[in-house]
């Protein structure tokens, strides 16, 4: 079995015991399933090299799923899951892909009127079948033939986190061949999309014949479909197609930039470059015969008029008049990250120790990192009560005094439960530096009683940030149902910061959201949500591309800020109250800047 069909079996897996209502299992399937799938070496040799013990060293794995692991890739299939297929055979993970519809309610709909397909219930919609399921509306069906259009549109497509990394490897290796003059992944993963369709490469190079059969021959590609001179296609083994073109060295930019897209950008600068009497093409941009630009992108947009344009920007919504006008933003980027205020560690289902974690926060440059452990609900992981959460506090202000270099915050990932309260004390809360909460249940509350959940959360003066806001799992779970407006409201009514989670499975706020809260002026932070040192990185790899899509600037996101100022901006502004010690210092620092200045 390839990673991606072990993937795929775990996280059917993890539908059918959602179904079941088991809880917290699912989540932790949902999550090895996704380890597994941005895995760069091939399951199936990690097991003959290290048998089931190399399972466990796999993010989010644990005794139990390892075994499912080694029975899929020895058997090429699991016992439980041939259950569960024969007990409920519905194509669940199609269903379950359609906004507005979880695994309970595909259940519903197989037991009551035998649907086990998205054909199928199309068909029972069309007849007016389901409004007489209790729980299913009339306003159900509208919305659910919404979602089966919108599914239509987007099917076949993949979350970002994995094809991102193979995507690089791809690239590096067509950069780095003898004959490749330069080379760039271009299209919906250059701009770094939520999910991406199918790779796109371009390479200028004077000898076309051996790039294309070096890259029809990486081992990574399981069919070609077409070789030509100027363009290849092939299947890779993880099931998505990539393309490469080879391009003239003097239109490179203007290839670059028609390839990266999108269309709707594309159609918006043509018409520009139309109105200027210019002819923009992907060999360049001419007046006549005579090219203006094309050998960069930067020259192509400045014969245009416009300020470069970043690719995460390109979607035609707004940024090419924005450019026009010089008022684009200045997005925010990875080296202005100081601190990451969500970090897991063994204490709960991390891997790493609290000192593991920072060690390797301080080696990435980071100035200070919240330890952010689950609490008590979620059971499963191992979540922290009042008593464990004091004690690891402790441990957390001793593992930092004897660590240079680098800040540890104490905090915590609480748990919003139904109604809206925390599951932990708010006199623990209040001794902690950094308080995220979070919805790690009941998702499929009405948008009323979700909305009222979060903003209850919200106005607890000890919560300084909203972890993964809607809760989504991009190829699983869909997002609660929130007003985003009211939930907005309340964020800058109570001061209280929203996150955007860099896991790729979450994505979470998304980009459009982002945007929304730019415009709303709604303080946001990007953190890694790391259960594993190497997670560290999940920041600067996918939070960044999320936050740079909606338009965010450094200002927009809160742990750009040093230590102390962060600290200021939190809700009661723990630790921010300076020590007499630094206060006198920093006296003493302005006397000494303003003799200077006098
Ligand atoms: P994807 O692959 O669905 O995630 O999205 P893209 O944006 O990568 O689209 P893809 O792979 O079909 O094509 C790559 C880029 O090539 C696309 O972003 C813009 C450009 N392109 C492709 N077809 C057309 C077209 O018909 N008109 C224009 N203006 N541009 C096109
Ligand atoms: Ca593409
Ligand atoms: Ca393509
Ligand atoms: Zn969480």
């Amino acid at each position: 079995m390839t990673n991606a069909e072990v993937s795929r079996s775990l996280r059917e897996l993890a539908l059918y015991l959602e179904m079941d209502g088991v809880p917290f299992k699912p989540q932790a399937y949902e999550r090895a399933a996704y380890a597994i799938a941005s895995l760069d070496r091939p399951v199936s040799t990690l097991y003959e090299e290290g048998g089931a013990t190399a399972m466990l060293g796999i993010p989010g794995v644990g005794k139990g799923i390892a075994n499912r692991i080694v029975e899929l890739v020895r058997e090429g299939k699991c016992k439980d899951l041939e259950r569960y297929r024969s007990d409920v055979p519905v194509d669940i993970a199609s269903l379950t892909e359609l906004e507005g519809l979880g695994p309970k309610r595909v259940m519903t709909l197989w037991k009551k009127l035998g649907i086990r397909s998205i054909g199928d219930l199309e068909r029972a919609i069309e007849q007016g079948r389901l409004r007489h399921l209790p729980g299913f509306g009339s306003g159900t069906e509208s919305n659910l033939r919404e979602s089966i259009r919108a599914w239509r549109q987007h099917a076949g497509r993949w979350p970002i986190g994995e094809v991102l990394r193979l995507a690089r490897v791809l690239e590096q290796r067509l950069r780095g061949a003898a004959s490749v003059e330069s080379a760039s992944v271009a299209g919906s993963l250059r701009r770094l999309s939520t999910t991406v369709g199918d790779l796109d490469y371009l390479v200028v190079t004077s000898k076309p014949r051996s790039v294309m059969e070096l890259f029809a021959g990486m081992p990574e590609v399981e069919r070609v479909y077409a070789k030509g001179s100027t363009k290849t296609m092939v299947r890779l083994e993880q099931g998505i197609d990539a393309d490469l073109r080879v391009v003239p060295k003097e239109s490179f930019g203007a290839a670059l930039q028609y390839f990266t897209g999108s269309k709707a950008h594309n159609v918006a600068l043509r018409r520009i470059a139309i109105s200027k009497g210019l002819k923009l093409s992907e060999y360049g941009l001419f007046r006549g015969d005579k090219s203006v630009g094309g050998r960069t992108e930067e020259e192509l947009y400045r014969a245009l008029g416009l300020e470069f344009i970043p690719p995460e920007l390109r979607e035609d919504e707004g940024e090419i008049e924005a450019a026009s006008e010089k008022r684009l933003p200045r997005l925010i980027e990875p080296a202005l990250l100081r601190g990451d205020l969500q970090v897991h560690t063994k204490w709960t289902d991390g891997r790493g120790s609290i000192e593991d974690m920072a060690l390797a926060a301080r080696e990435l440059g980071l100035e200070y990192i919240a330890i952010t452990d689950h609490t008590r609900d979620l059971a499963m992981t191992g979540g922290l009560d009042e008593e464990r959460l004091l004690k690891q506090m402790d441990l957390i202000r001793e593992t930092d005094k004897n660590i240079k270099g680098i800040r540890l915050l104490s905090g915590a990932e609480v748990n919003i439960r139904r109604d809206g309260t925390l599951d932990i004390e708010d006199e623990v809360l209040a001794r902690l530096d950094v308080v995220g909460a979070a919805v790690h249940s009941h998702f499929s509350l009405s948008r009323e009683e979700s909305t009222r959940r979060l903003v209850r959360a919200m106005e607890n003066p000890h919560v300084d940030i909203i972890f993964h806001p809607s809760a989504r799992r991009l190829g699983g779970r869909q997002p609660i149902d929130i007003d985003l407006d009211a939930v907005f409201d309340a964020a800058l009514r109570t001061g209280t910061v929203m996150e955007i989670d860099a896991q790729p499975e979450r994505l979470d706020l998304d980009p459009r959201h982002v945007r929304e809260a730019v415009r709303r002026g709604v303080m946001m932070v990007i953190s890694s949500d790391a259960h594993d040192a190497r997670e560290l990185r999940f920041t600067e790899e996918y939070g960044i591309g999320v936050a740079r899509r909606g338009w965010a600037e450094a200002g927009h996101i809160l742990n750009t800020l040093p230590l102390h100022k962060l600290l200021e901006r939190l809700k009661d502004g723990r630790g921010a109250r300076p020590s007499p010690d630094r206060r006198r210092k920093k006296r003493r620092r302005r006397q000494d800047r303003e003799r200077r200045e006098a």
